[in-house]
């Protein structure tokens, strides 16, 4: 096995692969090989986990912590991370890990391509492991947040970037949930007159069943009815569909269960839990399949939508039988790739339960974290950084803020309402913070919920752009404002008492 060795600031790390390493200037190597292992020099360091899809645990621990994953939940892991790669007794993730060494330095392996890569590390090696003996790997060793920019800059050389912007988006989610017909949208979206908002996206709720994706009784105007009433109002009409995945009660799979991923004992395969059900996964390989999401997409296109939220979009690259013998992540790359081409090219795609590497160059934007909610921090779920609550979506969205060559990273809402919240104004502050640090700015707050302070002080979010500069790994200088997150992530919960509402 070739080796090669490396000089970093903290002594030598040896690099072994199956194949022989081109280097890549000083920034690193390149390396073709289904795996890479590294020895290292600096024992437990701090380690760098990403997690597979949007809402799976990303961020640094200690390589003698516990690691970040989540724990005593596998119908959780199943929908909130890959739970293929998933190891209980180890540190690893998804494509890319790090190790901290000395001087601000980091040690970084990163996949470059997209059959499942993993990273995992202990206090000896860094190791990289995938299902594809061609995987072209990236070795870096340097300043953080360089060594993070040359590796998104190769794989968008590899996969593409996108150019579009969401602009300033109102999503239905966090203020109603699935409650949503016509009659309260309208009223709503007649409320957002005269605020600066570019989409209004309707969320879950307006589907006859996830898996059907026709409006329920509460639409009689239609779909088309609804994004002309987004329109008329001065707002790009923006929807909501899980187009991956069916419930078992949907038409769907009642009419087709020859369109379902397969989990060769000869039923289909539960692709994750939510709505109370678990729920199947579309095998994209499928030509019928194929052709029922080109119709689906071309038909919310004409009902005049121009933004898609499209969710649980991981189901699609789970491992499973599909008719063709294809590489889970390629499936589902040809399928994003299917719906972009129904699109177009001028329409926006955020991505949410995505894969994060393998979506990257047909996505314009993607969901970096979990689920925010109007709470800082669920207590009866301490083993699970992947449920919703304002501090695992920051933490995870702090962490990923290097992806923004991939697409747009999505940070989820921020919340201007004290109606309905149990957030404190410094935890409101700082999801205020990172909505500016990515640059994406949701809202969910409907206006007859706020104040009149409040009403000011959404404006001023959606008006403001203010300077951002990183300092650091979690350091920020917003218009001269010093900003840490670090002071609020990955420390014990125990030690976040202050920031538990009361
Ligand atoms: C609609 C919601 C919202 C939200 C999405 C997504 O891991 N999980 O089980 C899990 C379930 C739901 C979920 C995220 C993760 O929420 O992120 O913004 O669109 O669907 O149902």
């Amino acid at each position: 096995m070739p080796r090669l060795e490396l000089p970093t600031p903290s002594g030598i790390v040896t690099i072994h692969t199956d194949q022989n390493a081109t280097t890549l200037g000083k920034t690193g190597l390149l390396v073709r090989s289904a795996a890479v292992h590294i020895e290292h020099p600096v024992g437990n360091a701090h380690f760098y986990r990403n997690g597979w899809n949007s809402w799976s645990p990303t961020g640094w621990r200690r390589l003698d912590e516990e690691p970040l994953r989540i724990y005593d939940n596998p119908e959780r892991l199943l929908t909130a991370d890959d739970a293929a790669t998933d190891d209980a007794d180890r540190h690893v993730g998804s494509a890319v890990g790090a190790l901290q060494l000395d001087d601000g330095q980091i040690l970084l392996l990163g996949a470059l391509s997209i059959a499942s890569p993993a990273v995992g590390a202990d206090s000896r090696a860094l190791r990289g492991t995938s299902d594809d003996d061609e995987t072209e790997w990236f070795v870096g060793v340097g300043p953080e947040l360089e060594v993070f920019r040359t590796y998104a800059d190769l794989v968008a050389d590899r996969l593409g970037r996108r150019e579009l912007r969401a602009g300033r988006v109102w999503s239905s989610w966090y203020s109603f949930f699935e409650d949503i017909d016509q009659e309260r949208l309208f009223s709503v979206i007649d409320d957002l007159h005269g605020y600066p908002f570019d989409v209004v996206q309707v969320d879950d709720g307006w589907e006859r069943v996830v898996g059907d994706w026709t409006p329920h009784d509460g639409f009689p105007q239609g779909l088309d009815g609804l994004a002309a009433h987004i329109r008329t109002a001065g707002f790009t009409p923006g929807l909501w569909v899980a187009p991956l995945i069916a419930l078992p009660e949907s038409q769907t799979v009642r009419d087709h269960p020859d369109w379902l991923v397969q989990d060769g004992d000869g039923g289909p395969l539960v692709a994750g839990y939510n709505w109370g059900s678990h729920y199947y996964a579309l095998d994209t390989t499928v030509p019928a399949v194929q052709q029922y999401l080109r119709e689906l997409f071309e038909g919310l296109v004409r009902d005049g939508f121009r933004y898609f939220k499209l969710d649980f979009m991981y189901a699609g690259a789970l491992p499973g039988v599909r008719s063709k013998d294809v590489h889970r992540e390629t499936a589902y790359r040809e399928a994003i790739a299917l719906i972009r081409s129904a699109v177009g090219e001028d329409v926006y795609l955020l991505g949410s339960g995505v894969p994060m590497l393998s979506s990257v160059g047909i996505f314009d934007g993607a969901r970096v974290g979990p689920d925010v909610a109007p709470y800082w921090d669920n207590t009866e779920r301490k083993r699970d950084p992947s449920g919703p609550g304002a501090l695992n979506s920051l933490a995870n969205s702090a962490a990923r803020l290097w992806m923004a060559p991939w697409y747009e990273p999505d940070p989820d809402v921020v919340f201007f309402r004290t109606r309905r919240s149990l957030l404190d104004e410094r935890a409101m502050q700082l999801l205020i913070d990172v909505a500016h640090i990515t640059g994406f700015k949701a809202v969910s707050d409907p206006i007859a919920w706020l104040s009149d302070d409040e009403r000011v002080q959404l404006r001023h979010f959606l008006d403001s752009e203010p300077e951002v500069q990183q300092l650091g790994r979690y350091r920020y200088r917003i218009d001269g404002r010093l900003v840490d997150f670090g002071e609020y992530i990955g420390v014990a919960r125990g030690d976040l008492e202050s920031m538990l509402v009361k």
